[in-house]
């Protein structure tokens, strides 16, 4: 059972009255969507505004696409309103305003084929173009240094990089600004599909099957990446992040993330970590423990990330504590069950998720 707890709202539960609130009904989960999605439209930093911004070369020919297509469909709806309005307000004598009557056409018939014509030259030039951007964003103009491989899990990521040595990590990549990065993507239950839209098109994770996908950023920054194939209860909050960032940051980061968990000091340290080889092991993993868990985020640099629980909270200590004393009411239905812990536990555990650096 939940623990009814006096304190100020937590963002944690601030996040699950919001969503009750969106999704308490349909009409009310509908103003939401308009909500968000216009700001979206508006908002030059919206992270999936993959229509104004492309910020890789894997993305940039598709938004360029995009924009012909529009402005075509823009130019065609234009041409015939105006061809309609003509029509509608043209001067007519008083014959032929007289509705009883109707009148043969005149050899209008060119038009239909001049129409027939010119569409048919602006519909092939569009497949050529489509054909040509599609041919452009399947492979990168070099072949990728790094290949990272991710699986896709209902409802978090699993990212693994096939170096020496190998690195795991769940929902935040780390990739080197300017330069093509391969990925491999795999899933371990359902079909999800990974889209970072600043960055590249959608593909589908399917089980058993690998395909392939790359991805390259042109600048540093943060892009938000998100399951775009509907997987089950969780699919919105299957997020991610890729971080791109400097070559030697890059490197950095990778050298610490290989590192197996070693704490400053083991001191007071000892509770925590047998409640977690008791509790948690079962399916997380902290490399250089006896936690060899393979069924969730694995664990052992878990404070070098931004976000928690694919996206949905930020990652503090807080919210940590949040998630795994709720994370059935923060993400109804997701694979980690709701922990309950004493005062003296939770404090005893947070002391030992806070060495995981
Ligand atoms: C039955 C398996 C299971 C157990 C037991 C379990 N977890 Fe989890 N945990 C998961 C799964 C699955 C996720 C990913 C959930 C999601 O994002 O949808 C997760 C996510 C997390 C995250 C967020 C990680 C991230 O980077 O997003 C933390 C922190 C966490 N668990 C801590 C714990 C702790 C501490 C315990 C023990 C007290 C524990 N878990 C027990 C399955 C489990
Ligand atoms: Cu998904």
């Amino acid at each position: 059972m939940l623990r009814t707890r006096r304190q100020a709202p937590s963002i944690a539960e601030e996040f699950e009255t919001g969503f009750q609130r969106q999704c308490g009904n349909c009409s009310h989960a509908a103003l939401g969507l308009m909500l968000t999605v216009r700001p979206a439209i508006v908002s030059a930093d919206a992270p999936l505004n993959y229509f104004l911004h492309a910020d890789g070369p894997a993305a940039k020919p598709t938004m360029l696409l995009g924009w012909t297509l529009a402005a075509l469909a823009g130019v065609v709806a234009l041409i015939i309103a105006v061809l309609l309005i003509g029509a509608i307000v043209r001067p007519r004598s008083p014959a032929e305003r007289d509705a009883r009557y109707v009148h043969a056409e005149g050899g209008g018939m060119h038009w239909v084929w001049i129409g027939t014509a010119v569409s048919s030259v602006a519909l092939f030039a569009v497949l050529a173009y489509v054909l040509v951007t599609l041919e452009s964003v399947a492979s990168p103009a070099r072949r990728p240094a790094l290949t990272i491989t991710v699986t896709a899990y209902d409802w978090w990521w699993k990212i693994d990089y096939q170096g020496t040595p190998a690195v795991t990590t769940a929902n935040e990549i780390h990739i080197p600004v300017g330069e093509p990065v391969k990925i491999e993507l795999k899933s371990a239950d359902v079909i999800h599909a990974f889209w970072v839209p600043r960055l590249a098109g959608k593909t589908q994770t399917i089980p058993g099957v690998v395909n392939e996908q790359w991805i390259q950023a042109d600048r540093a920054g943060v892009y938000r990446g998100q399951c775009s194939q509907f997987c089950g209860a969780q699919h919105a909050h299957m997020a991610f992040e890729v971080i791109a960032e400097p070559r030697a940051q890059f490197d950095a980061w990778y050298a610490s993330q290989a590192k197996p968990y070693a704490p400053a000091s083991a001191a007071g340290l000892h509770e925590g970590a047998e409640l977690f080889k008791e509790r948690c092991a079962g399916c997380h993993a902290i490399r250089g423990t006896d936690a060899d868990g393979r069924q969730a985020p694995d664990l052992t640099h878990l404070n070098s990330r931004r976000l928690i629980a694919a996206g949905t909270l930020p990652n503090t200590s807080q919210n940590q504590l949040d998630w795994i004393q709720h994370a059935q009411r923060i993400k109804p239905d997701s694979l980690m069950p709701s922990i309950e812990l004493s005062v003296t536990d939770a404090a005893a555990l947070t002391a030992y998720l806070r060495t995981l650096q």
